[in-house]
């Protein structure tokens, strides 16, 4: 991939997402393209955004880790996005949806690390970096039409993140019950899914051990005071203006939140 079509790329990501505006599918588009180039374009996008929109890492997202989410999207193993600063929302208000192009809502376990994790951690090691878990939530919005992408594509899209929204009560790591923690999501007082935190790769800390391995082979590392969505535990639910969500889970309390705006 030459230099000039990854920088095109970049913007038309970059523009699709500030315009909020579809662009067309490319990974199948070029030819060998491979995942490393994915997370490279990835890389190139999440830099452009640091410098234009003035903000900073805060963190990573893990997506695709649940069976649920997998099969909505049609793919079979899980990827990784970065988390900005400007990302995040306040829990429990009322956001305006114009700012997105089809948004869904995901309820995530949020974790704060208090030491760094870098190679191929045991899952001692990861419950030893933890600080504390938060209940969240994920806004994701793909810049591809229809919502509908490859997994390279997804990860050049910074696996399709947007926003995040974190519950406000830290809680301390249960690591003995952080894979079977009761989850019921709701929307408009509806409920919309039912599961269990295990539903994250059996245990969402084995996400986190897993976005480390990942990282490792582009010589990257978690950092004390990182934040990590582990991934969603159900499927993406559409928002439209108007919709309240919150979603409870055991242990850790209740997140909500609602939209508004989008009127054209
Ligand atoms: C990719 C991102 C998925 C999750 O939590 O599984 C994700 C997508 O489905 O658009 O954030
Ligand atoms: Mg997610």
């Amino acid at each position: 991939m030459t230099g000039s079509t990854k920088i095109s790329v970049v913007d038309e990501l970059f523009f699709a997402e500030k315009n909020a505006k579809t662009i067309e599918q490319f990974a199948n588009k070029i030819e060998n393209f491979s995942e490393s180039e994915a997370y490279n374009i990835q890389q190139l996008l999440v830099d452009k955004k640091i410098q234009e929109e003035v903000t900073e890492q805060i963190g990573w997202k893990l997506g695709l880790t649940s069976k649920a989410k997998q099969q909505m999207m049609g793919v079979h193993e899980p990827s990784y996005g970065v988390l900005l600063k400007n990302m995040y929302l306040l829990e429990g208000e009322k956001h305006d949806i114009s700012p997105f192009i089809h948004p869904k809502l995901e309820p995530e376990l949020a974790f704060v690390l208090k030491k760094q994790l870098s190679g191929s951690p045991t899952i001692e090691e990861v419950i030893d970096a933890i600080d504390f878990v938060l209940p969240a939530f994920e806004i994701i919005d793909s810049r591809f039409e229809r919502f509908k992408f490859t997994l390279l594509d997804a990860i050049a899209d910074n696996s399709s993140s947007s926003r995040y929204i974190l519950g406000n009560r830290p809680i301390k790591l249960n690591a003995n019950t952080i894979h079977s923690l009761g989850v019921v999501y709701n929307k408009n007082g509806e409920k919309v899914a039912s599961t269990t935190s295990g539903a994250v790769m059996q245990n969402p800390l084995i996400s986190i051990q897993w976005l480390t391995q990942k990282l490792q082979e582009r010589n990257l590392s978690l950092k004390p005071k990182d934040l990590i969505l582990s991934g969603s535990i159900s499927e993406a639910i559409e928002i439209q203006s108007g919709d309240f969500f919150n979603a409870s889970f055991q242990e850790l309390g209740q997140i909500s939140v609602s939209f508004t705006g989008g009127e054209i």
